[in-house]
């Protein structure tokens, strides 16, 4: 049994061949979608999200992430942002996402080092304000949430990377396979 690209396959392979001349017979055994994600991922384009129940620190939210194969979500545009924000029905649903400022206070990373894009952020009124009252450290990491009152999907908050929020994680959508089973043998 092998598994071969979907793409690949598609143009030379029919759904069920046999040759007199050659015994091999190849049987379509299963077919899925071109791309796919793993049970209990959303998928949205060709991304896959995770939205944990767990609730972690913005560093143990990430590990979480990190151990189901992706990282915490990066917000790569605005449809990606709506679809995100879709999920929050109240002001409990609080994510953490993937950008944060550790490094230099007020340099704001994604979690795959790039910086954010200034022109395409979603930063609540008044955000961030690396506010130190609940931590003399200030607030280092992104969540989403507290909607009420969210104007033009403006919901991001820094907020102290100890607090536990749940997360988002997201990974690529994987690439779907046709399986080839070959039966009988080549004379
Ligand atoms: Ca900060
Ligand atoms: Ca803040």
């Amino acid at each position: 049994m092998f598994s071969l690209d979907f793409q690949n396959v598609l143009p030379y392979i029919p759904f069920s061949t046999s040759s007199k001349q050659n015994a091999s017979v190849i049987l379509l055994t299963s077919y899925d979608s071109c791309t796919k994600c793993e049970y209990g991922w959303e998928q949205h384009g060709r991304q896959c999200y995770y939205f944990s129940t767990n609730r972690l620190t913005w560093s143990e939210s990430r590990d979480e992430c990190r151990q189901k194969g992706g990282d915490l979500v990066q917000i790569d545009s605005r449809e990606e942002q709506l679809k995100v924000r879709e999920k929050m029905n109240n002001d409990e649903d609080m994510f953490w996402i993937g950008l944060t400022d550790s490094e230099k206070e007020g340099t704001w990373l994604w979690v795959d080092g790039s910086p954010l894009n200034e022109s395409l952020t979603f930063w609540r009124e008044n955000e961030p304000n690396n506010y130190p009252w609940r931590d003399r450290d200030g607030e280092d990491c992104v969540k989403m949430g507290l909607i009420t009152g969210a104007p033009d999907l403006k919901c991001w908050f820094d907020q102290s990377c100890k607090e536990a929020y749940r997360s988002i994680c997201e990974r690529p959508a994987e690439t779907g396979h046709f399986t080839l089973q070959c039966v009988g043998n080549v004379v």
